[in-house]
């Protein structure tokens, strides 16, 4: 096919020096399922005006979820967003398809550091999308004195005037980390006891929780609904923008880094499509906007100069030097270690 007789908006990506292979215009459809607020729309639209793909978007609020969706079968979807934890749980499962990398040429794009990453070394199964920190967000407008140390202790043992407006994630995948950085607990514990004093500070903590909720802690804490939030940095930074008084807090005894990542379902019915739209969301503009929409870093090269200033201003997306060292990226944890973590969900939520 030559250029001239591609649309217009397929012309201008070949002449920006687009790999033609993966920008071929096709007629097809992409069924997309990605986290709530996770992906912008008109994102979506310049993906079918530029490939000619008709694009669906659902959402999810977790892994968990997720994981139960692709389990129930059906092949609903074509790409899927699963987090660097639980990557292996779908690999296991037989959940995720291998990557076909010739139709990946984009993967040149990936910043070395996330060229070999644990969960995927050879990105046989995904390819980065968005990266940042679960940590939490309070309102020092609400704190006593107006600030609260640098630790998860004021998470896990609020004072009590906070009774009813703390909120924690729903998934056990964001909780477990920092409940055992905070107990002093490594996080792959297969012991039993360990796992009882993660439960405690857990149970603990619940009568003071408003809710475990991962969908809505923006919209929660810009409207002052609660004083306090486990929070993903995005997330923060869009909550803060409403209401200046908030604080990301990065503790001191740790804070988990994620990656969440792109995947094609084993069961997937355009896989044509899938391949197409991994490729196009590794081009720099591409991955730029869903950083500009949803506020966290990405793994693409050359994207810093689509990205909007502000995201590398704000010291919770861009951490400071000084907090480097809190960054905690995921374990891999053995099948024992994680039955026991499942475990003490199930307790706490009972
Ligand atoms: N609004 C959706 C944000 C998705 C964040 N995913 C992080 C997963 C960490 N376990």
């Amino acid at each position: 096919m030559t250029i001239r007789r591609l649309p217009l908006a397929i012309k201008a990506a070949a002449l920006a020096g687009l790999t033609l292979a993966s920008q071929a215009h096709a007629e097809g459809t992409l069924h997309f399922a990605n986290w709530s607020d996770y992906f912008p729309p008109e994102l979506l639209k310049k993906f079918e005006k530029d490939t000619g793909i008709h694009a669906t978007l659902d959402a999810y609020d977790s892994n968990e979820t997720l994981l139960a969706k692709l389990k129930a079968g059906g092949g609903a979807y074509d790409v899927v967003v699963p987090s660097d934890s639980f990557i292996e749980i779908f690999v296991k499962e037989g959940l995720l398809q291998k990557l076909d990398k010739s139709q990946l040429p984009n993967l040149a794009n990936l910043k070395d550091k996330f060229k070999t990453l644990s969960y995927d070394p050879g990105h046989d199964y995904t390819v980065p999308y968005l990266w940042g920190t679960t940590g939490y967000t309070y309102d020092s407008a609400k704190a006593p004195g107006g600030k609260f140390e640098e630790s998860w202790k004021p998470f896990f043992e609020p004072p009590e005037d906070f009774k009813g407006k703390v909120v924690a994630l729903n998934s056990v995948d964001d909780m477990w980390a920092p409940a055992t950085y905070y107990a002093g607990v490594d996080e792959c514990t297969e012991d039993p006891k360990e796992a009882q004093k993660v439960l405690d500070l857990m149970l603990k903590q619940k009568p003071l929780l408003a809710m475990y909720n991962s969908d809505g802690t923006i919209e929660r804490m810009a409207a002052g609904e609660v004083w306090m939030h486990q929070q993903w940095n995005g997330a923060y930074h869009r909550a803060h923008a409403q209401r200046a008084s908030l604080v990301y807090v990065y503790p001191k005894e740790g804070i988990r880094l994620f990656i969440d990542n792109l995947a094609i379902p084993k069961d997937a019915t355009n896989v044509k499509e899938a391949n197409i739209f991994l490729n196009w969301m590794m081009q720099p503009e591409n991955i730029a906007a869903a950083s500009n929409f949803a506020k966290y870093n990405n793994a693409i090269t050359g994207s810093e100069k689509f990205m909007d200033k502000e995201l590398f201003d704000d010291p919770a997306i861009n951490t400071p030097a000084d907090k480097l060292d809190r960054l905690k990226p995921f374990k891999l944890c053995s099948p024992k270690s994680l039955a026991l973590r499942a475990k003490v969900w199930t307790k706490l939520k009972k």
